[in-house]
């Protein structure tokens, strides 16, 4: 039978939240900074993307990383995020899971490594005990208490952050943050994302708010939280860039010292432990947590599969 592409992928899940990192069948770039292989990945290589992640192979929760040479000397590799709707900036919880995917591959052992991704450069500590600290880009509030009109709901306020991706952040809502109101989360999420689109609610640059994150008090942490994702599926994690931009927000707050120690709750019960440095005047979120490899599979895309690349237009 004639098969039209074979790809290594190693599968983990930090937190509940999927990672798929492609080891060998990634495209060829050439040398590249990150910033520019994602704009060639979504230009020329969209289709593997959704080959990788998408239905039938994959699903709407699922983040690919591919893996590229660094072309900067301080860093061990590139990375590059994806996922059903297209390309991250940085990802916390597939960062961890990528840690976890070469150190099942025996690629590395406890250490830092300094990865290149499309918004600047994100250590990795792999300690010991198997925990993986995130050292991510610098994260700041942009604009706090913005006021969005929602159908049905009102007036709804949330901090706008980036943590390596743009967050809406609100901490009064109707919705009970758990897997039994799931739904309700959803929905009150997808509006708030629509709106913010609707009424020209941006981050710095213009740039589209593509996660919205809904916070809650929690009896385990020190909050509760429920991220939806740019393709519109919740994060199962805590989310690492989500938490970043908590942190920013709290530090923007004087809510939380440098250094003190944030445990961030996801939806379904799993925790990041966080805390940030500040540098030159910008703060720096480090986050911790494990990630367990599920599937060391190879992906078949046979060149008759009529729905190879995906279902749909995502
Ligand atoms: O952990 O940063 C994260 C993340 C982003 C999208 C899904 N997870």
């Amino acid at each position: 039978m004639l098969i039209s592409k074979r790809l290594r992928v190693i599968d983990s899940h930090t937190g509940g939240e999927p990672t798929r990192v492609v080891i060998d069948g990634v495209p060829e770039l050439g040398a590249l900074p990150m910033a520019q292989a994602r704009e060639l990945l979504q230009r020329d290589h969209d289709a593997l993307r959704k080959a990788i992640v998408c239905e039938p192979r994959g699903s709407d929760v699922l983040v690919g990383a591919y893996i590229f040479a660094p072309t900067r000397a301080d860093c061990a590799a590139g990375v590059v995020f994806f996922n059903n709707v297209g390309y991250l900036g940085m990802c916390g919880h597939g960062m961890i899971g990528l840690v976890k995917s070469l150190q099942w591959l025996g690629r590395i052992s406890p250490g830092i490594l300094n990865f290149e991704t499309p918004v600047g450069m994100v250590s990795a500590q792999l300690h010991d005990d198997g925990q993986v600290s995130v050292a991510n880009v610098a994260s700041y509030r942009y604009r706090a208490n913005v006021a969005v009109e929602l159908a049905g709901f009102g007036t709804v306020h949330g901090d706008i952050a980036w943590g390596g991706n743009w967050f809406f952040l609100v901490s009064v809502h109707p919705c009970t943050l758990d897997l039994a109101h799931i739904e309700q989360c959803m929905e009150f999420s997808r509006r708030i994302r629509m709106a913010l689109d609707a009424q020209g609610i941006t981050g710095a640059n213009a740039a589209v708010i593509d996660h919205i994150e809904l916070f809650s008090s929690s009896k385990n942490a020190d909050s509760r939280n429920f991220v939806l994702c740019p393709g519109l599926a919740y994060d199962r994690s805590p989310c690492g860039t989500g938490t970043s931009a908590k942190l920013a927000c709290l530090a923007a707050d004087n809510y939380l010292a440098p250094g003190a120690i944030w445990r961030q709750e996801s939806v379904i019960g799993s925790v990041f432990t966080a805390s940030y440095e500040q540098r030159d005047g910008a703060i720096y979120p480090v986050i911790t947590g494990t990630a367990f490899v599920t599937a060391d599979a190879q992906l078949i895309v046979q060149y008759d599969d009529p729905f190879a690349y995906g279902i749909g237009d995502a």
